[in-house]
C-alpha cells in the first residue's frame, strides 16, 4: 500500500471544489492505489466552514477506501503543513463596479499569503496548481513568494480551455474527441487565450485541411473563449464541473510521465512571451516534472494572437508589481 499524498484544496465548500473533492477521494487524480488525505481550506467565515462540514459529511458517506484522512481548516499555516500538491481553488469573484485592476490586487494578495505558506510548510516535493481567477498572474504572483518551492513547480489551469477547444473541434467535424489532437492554449486564461488551431489535428489530418478557415478564426475562437460567459448565462453559475474535470485532466497529466496538454507555466520566453510572465504553453510530463515542447510552427495570424494575450499578461504584471518581492 502507497503512503497517502496530502492534498490542499481551497475554496473546498465552493462550487469547483463540490465538484473537485468526491473525484480525487474517488482516486480519479492520483490513481486507483494511491490513497490520499484531503486538507480541506476555506476563509473564516462560519456560512463557509459550516458547508465545509457537509461537504466532509458527504465524503465520509461515500466511504472511498482512497481517502485516508480529511482536515479541515481556515488557517493557512495548518492548511499546508506537509502537503504534496496543493489545488488553489479559491479566489474572491469580481463584484459589482470592481475594476479588473482591484480584481487583481485583491485576489493577488490571497496569492503572497498562500505562496509564503507553501513555501514555509508544504512537503519538500509540492506542486501547485492554481485555479483561482485570474490565475496566470495568481501563480506567478504565489510562486515569487517562494525560496524552497521552485517556481516551476507553480503551474495554471489552461485545461479547460484546452478541452472546450477539443469538443468543439469534434462537434464541428462530427468525430469523437478522440480524434482531436494537437490542441494546445497558448497564453492567459482569459478571453484572450489562444487555441492553436494551426497545430490542431482531426483524425490526424490538420485541423486546417478538414475544416474551413473562417470558422476556425472566427466562430472558433469566438466559441471557445467567450465559453465562460456563455454558461453563466445559460446555467445561471460559472463552470463548475467542467472547471474540476480539467483540474483532474491537468493534475493526471503532470503526474503521468509523456503526457502532453495545455499547461500555464513559467514562460522562460518560449513563443515569444515575456520570460517572468505564467502563460499557457504546449507542455511534456517528464519522469521528473515537466518540459515546454519546443519547436512548433506558428503561422503569422497565430503569433499575432499570441503577442495580444503576452500584452495582456504583461500588463497583469504591471498591475500587481507591488505584490512580487
Ligand atoms: P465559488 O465562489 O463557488 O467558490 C470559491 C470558494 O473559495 C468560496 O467557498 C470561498 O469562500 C473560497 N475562498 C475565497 N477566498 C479564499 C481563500 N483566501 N482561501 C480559501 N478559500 C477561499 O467559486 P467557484 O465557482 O468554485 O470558482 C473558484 C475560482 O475558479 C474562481 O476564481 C473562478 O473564477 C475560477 N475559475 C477558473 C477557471 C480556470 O479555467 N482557470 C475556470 C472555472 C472558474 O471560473
Amino acid at each position: 500500500m502507497l503512503s497517502p499524498l496530502r492534498v490542499a484544496v481551497t475554496g473546498a465548500a465552493g462550487q469547483i471544489g463540490y465538484a473537485l473533492l468526491f473525484r480525487i477521494a474517488s482516486g480519479q487524480m492520483f490513481g486507483p492505489d494511491q490513497p490520499v488525505i484531503l486538507h480541506l481550506i476555506e476563509v473564516p467565515v462560519d456560512k463557509a466552514m459550516h458547508a465545509l462540514e457537509g461537504v466532509v459529511m458527504e465524503l465520509e458517506d461515500c466511504a472511498f477506501p482512497l481517502l485516508a484522512g480529511t482536515v479541515c481548516t481556515s488557517d493557512a499555516t495548518e492548511g499546508f503543513k506537509e502537503v504534496n500538491w496543493a489545488c488553489l481553488v479559491g479566489s474572491k469573484p469580481r463584484g459589482p463596479g470592481m475594476e479588473r485592476a482591484d480584481l487583481l490586487k485583491d485576489n493577488g494578495k490571497i496569492f503572497v499569503g498562500q505562496g509564503r505558506a507553501i513555501d514555509e510548510h508544504a512537503a519538500a516535493d509540492c506542486r501547485v496548481a492554481v485555479v483561482g481567477n485570474p490565475a496566470n498572474t495568481n501563480a506567478m504572483i504565489g510562486a515569487a513568494q517562494g525560496e524552497r518551492i521552485p517556481a516551476e513547480r507553480w503551474t495554471a489551469m489552461v485545461r479547460l480551455d484546452q478541452n472546450r477547444a477539443v469538443g468543439q473541434l469534434a462537434k464541428r467535424a462530427g468525430v469523437s474527441v478522440a480524434d482531436v489532437t494537437d490542441t494546445y492554449i497558448f497564453g492567459n486564461h482569459s478571453p484572450t487565450m489562444f487555441p492553436a488551431f494551426g497545430l490542431a489535428k482531426i483524425g490526424n489530418r490538420p485541423a486546417t485541411e478538414v475544416l474551413d478557415g473562417s470558422y476556425l478564426q472566427g466562430e472558433f475562437l469566438e466559441t471557445v473563449g467567450k465559453r465562460g460567459a456563455a454558461i453563466i448565462a445559460a446555467r445561471g453559475a460559472s463552470s463548475a464541473a467542467s472547471a474540476a474535470n480539467a483540474l483532474v485532466d491537468h493534475v493526471r497529466g503532470l503526474v503521468t510521465p509523456g503526457k502532453v496538454q495545455s499547461v500555464a507555466v513559467k514562460s522562460d520566453g518560449h513563443y515569444g512571451f515575456d520570460p517572468a510572465v505564467w502563460a499557457g504553453l504546449p507542455v511534456r510530463t517528464t519522469e521528473t516534472g515537466y518540459e515546454v515542447v519546443e519547436g512548433l510552427t506558428l503561422d503569422a495570424f497565430a503569433k499575432e494572437k499570441i503577442a495580444a494575450t503576452n500584452a495582456e499578461l504583461v500588463s497583469e504584471r504591471e498591475t500587481v508589481a507591488d505584490l512580487l518581492p
